[in-house]
């Protein structure tokens, strides 16, 4: 009987120094020394024992699980300790290698071009004023002196939505709606930029729709001389102050008189080339004094105050600031064009 205990004691130790992780020693523990297990057999059958031996065999058998369970107690630590080594091991992080970089964005240039074109402008005093792009035909032409034969008032050339509302075709109807929503003859310094949409082909220099910005002065005693002087300023701050700014005669319903507004080539500096096709100029702004019935309709008095108006396309100034020969490219959002910005 001790004979047997003690072979039982001994394989039990080989078993609990072989066990490879802490769910195998728990196997071997309740394989041994559970309510099922080899010793607890072993007290259950001393009831076959004689009196004398019985506390002898008793005493052999706890003395023995207590061993095993000091054996489990160690290997228990033992194995949690290589446990845990292999797992700081494995989940080990060098802190040292070099971050992921997070791509950086950035404004895309038809914004760049915009955000130049309003800072030169609210630097002199201009107020920047917004509309919707979904218009009245009576703001978007009626208030301006577009007359109802105009071309641009043709289903042809504008999109209409229903007879009375239509895309913008221009930013002006902003001016007329401000000009309306003042007391009479408040002075103006604004500016009106944004989307507007006309029926044009789609090729290098047309899109059905682009960016504008228009801009509007009115005070008492504002003259042609105002006009120039802030459109020289202008283009001198957004091109070069060395570029050549020229004004030529020209007609539009809501200006008299009115100026198509050019400046010298910016790529060939006035020599001639294929950008300014060999005249050595670009036109650039449309420009002249608002009419006397446009300021009339929208509640000024043409004897008391006078202003002028100008207008341009910002596709146009960004193509000629950076050297875009297709303005399609401002719109395909092809990755390769816009990171150069
Ligand atoms: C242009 C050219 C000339 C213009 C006129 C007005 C208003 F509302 F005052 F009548 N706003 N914008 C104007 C004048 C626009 O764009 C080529």
């Amino acid at each position: 009987m001790e004979e047997k205990i003690a072979q039982l004691k001994a394989e039990a130790a080989a078993a609990v120094q072989g066990a490879a992780d802490v769910a195998a020693l728990n196997d071997i523990r309740v394989k041994y020394l559970g309510k099922k297990g080899a010793f607890t057999s072993i007290l259950r059958g001393m009831g076959s024992l004689s009196a004398e031996e019985r506390p002898k065999v008793g005493k052999i058998v706890n003395a023995a699980k207590a061993e095993i369970e000091v054996l489990i107690g160690r290997q228990g630590e033992a194995l949690k300790t290589k446990e845990l080594e292999a797992r700081l091991a494995s989940e080990k992080i060098d802190v040292t290698l070099p971050g992921r970089n997070v791509p950086m964005g950035h404004l895309h240039p038809l914004t760049l071009t915009l955000e130049r074109i309003k800072d030169i402008f609210v630097h002199m005093g201009f107020s920047v004023e917004e509309g919707p792009e979904i218009e009245r035909d009576y703001f978007n032409f009626e208030a301006l002196n577009l007359p109802k034969d105009h071309p641009a008032r043709d289903m042809q050339d504008s999109f209409y939505i229903t007879d009375e509302i239509l895309m913008r075709s221009q930013t002006s109807p902003v001016q007329a709606r401000t000009m309306q929503g003042n007391e009479p003859n408040k002075p103006i310094r604004m500016i009106a930029p944004g989307r507007v949409y006309r029926r044009d082909e789609y090729d290098a220099t047309h899109s059905p729709m682009f960016t504008q910005v228009e801009g509007l002065v009115i005070d008492e005693g504002i003259s042609l001389a105002d006009l120039k002087g802030t459109l020289e300023l202008f283009l001198h701050q957004i091109f070069d102050e060395n570029v050549g700014v020229r004004f030529r005669p020209s007609f539009f319903p809501f200006t008299e008189p009115s100026a198509e507004v050019d400046i010298s080539c910016v790529m060939c500096h006035g020599k001639g080339c294929k950008v300014c096709k060999g005249t050595g100029w670009l036109e650039i702004l449309g420009a002249g004094m608002v009419h006397p019935h446009v300021l009339e309709m929208s509640g000024y008095d043409p004897k008391k105050v006078s202003g002028f108006a100008f207008g341009m396309g910002v596709e146009r100034i960004a193509m000629l600031s950076y050297g875009v020969d297709d303005l399609r490219l401002f719109y395909d959002n092809d990755m390769r064009f816009l990171r150069q910005f």
